[in-house]
This record gives C-alpha cells, structure tokens and sequence, in this order.
C-alpha cells in the first residue's frame, strides 16, 4: 500500500472526485453542484480522504479546500469521440506547487493513443514518486477494439496494468458483481483498487450495494462524484458511504430494508 497510507482509514479511503465538468461537461450539474464551493464543502464536511479535480480548481479554491489533493494531470472533453487520448496539461512540479499530495492520470488501454499515454505516464511516474507523491491512475479500457469495458478481464486487464507501469492505486470501473471483482482486486496484486462512481444509480441502495460488493470482493474503497453531489442529500450519502466502506456496515441494515 506503501504511499496511499497517508489517504487511509483502517487500510480504507474514499476519494470525492469532480474533474466531470471537463469530462463530461456542465451537463452533469444543476444549480448547486455547477458551483465548486458547493462541491467542496462535501469534500470537507463529507469524510472524503482526497478530492480529486483539474489543476484550474486547485488553483482557484485552493483556499476552500481542507482535504489533501489529487491533481489530475490529464483529461479531456467528450466531444471528440473516436480513439480516445488524454495527455498531460499539468506538470508534476505544478501540482505540487498547487498543495497536491498525489497526482491522477487517466489512460486509456486499448485505444490507438495507448501507448502515447503509457509514455507520459511513465515519466509523471517517475517524477511523482521522486517527489514523494502519490500516484493513482484512472484505467479504462477504451476505443474501437474494446467491446466491453466492464468484463472481468477487461477491467483485471486495467488493474494489471496499473501495477505493471508503476501505480500506487487502480481506479476502475465495476464489473457487475463481487466475484468478477474480486479477480480484479487479486489482478491488482500490491496496490489497492478503488471503484469508480459511475453514473448516479436509480436508488441508493442499489449503489451503496454496488459499494458493499467491491469491498467484499478486497477493494480498498471508491473514487466517486456523480452519486454524491448529484444526490438529493450529500453529506447524508457520503455518511452512508463511510459506514459502508470504513465501517463495514450492510446497506441494507443501514436503510431498513431488512
Ligand atoms: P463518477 O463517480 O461521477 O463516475 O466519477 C468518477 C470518474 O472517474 C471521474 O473522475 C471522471 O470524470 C469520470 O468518472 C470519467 O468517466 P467516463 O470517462 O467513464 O465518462
């Protein structure tokens, strides 16, 4: 686990992430979640063990922001949709400059621009752990040759990866259920997995289940945005996930459907 110690709680962590206005765009907010200041104060409040945005938002409220950083050091808009590429807009010197205490990079296996992004990653790699920070990287399986990005070898393939080139943490897609995963996380072999958020789920417990799942399957926590700031009550959902997560709690109980 080594330099994602410092992010964990009982070998556990959970990262509040909102690099989706340049990933996605402002499609994924309303009214209180286009404002970073909402979003940060979840990060504060919520019990998140990193916040996870571009190099503009660190820079910009950095003042607000009480919880240690991840700079993402790549990322790119949907807009353009074939072969996906992300390359590196911010420097690990920069990120440092900005209070990161990790950095985050998205690569793309599987795309035309794989091995573009497998060579940035190399050098930011290098420069981070000389530095002493910590590095997570956002693998996902994408482009024309991949069919489907959440099978339990697509997404072991990711996690295999992400140990291969020098990771200190996988964030990866869910495959669906605890036992795919748990290939997933074995796959990972030393560096502890998070799930990815995905798009909000039609009923709490059915993510919080999802949540439950991974971490039965040896994840060490998620990487989350959209199920948190898009719920109706935030601090009230990243409560939950705490109990999920940190304390091992069952959704079920927790919500009273049994
Ligand atoms: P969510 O929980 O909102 O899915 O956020 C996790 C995340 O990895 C973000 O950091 C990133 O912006 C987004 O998902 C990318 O998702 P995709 O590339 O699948 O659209």
């Amino acid at each position: 686990m080594g330099r994602m110690n410092r992010f964990m709680r009982n070998g556990k962590s959970i990262i509040l992430a909102y690099d989706q206005g340049l990933e996605h765009g402002p499609t994924d907010f309303d009214s209180r979640n286009v404002d970073p200041a909402f979003v940060i104060d979840i990060a504060n409040k919520g019990g998140f063990d990193a916040f996870a945005v571009q190099k503009g938002l660190a820079e910009k409220y950095h003042e607000q922001i009480e919880v240690p950083l991840l700079v993402k050091l790549n990322g790119k808009t949907k807009i353009y949709e074939k072969e996906p590429v992300a390359n590196q807009n911010c420097s690990v010197e920069r990120a440092i400059k900005l209070g990161a205490s990790a950095v985050g990079y998205t690569i793309y296996i599987g795309s035309a621009h794989e091995a573009e992004m497998m060579k940035e990653f190399g050098s930011i790699e290098e420069e981070a752990h000389d530095a002493g920070l910590a590095v997570v990287l956002w693998i996902y399986p994408r482009g024309e040759f991949v069919k489907n990005d959440t099978t339990r070898e697509m997404v072991a393939y990711a996690a295999r990866t992400a140990l291969e080139l020098g990771a200190d943490a996988a964030k990866v897609k869910y495959t669906g259920d605890r036992e795919s995963f748990a290939w997933v996380v074995k796959s990972a072999g030393a560096i502890p997995v998070y799930m990815a958020g995905g798009p909000k789920t039609k009923s709490e417990l059915e993510f919080l289940g999802h949540v439950s799942a991974v971490m039965e399957a040896g994840a060490s926590g998620i990487a989350v945005g959209r199920n948190v700031w898009q719920s109706n009550d935030p601090l009230g959902t990243s409560k939950l996930l705490n109990q999920v997560i940190i304390d091992g709690k069952s959704p079920e109980k927790l919500l009273k459907t049994v």
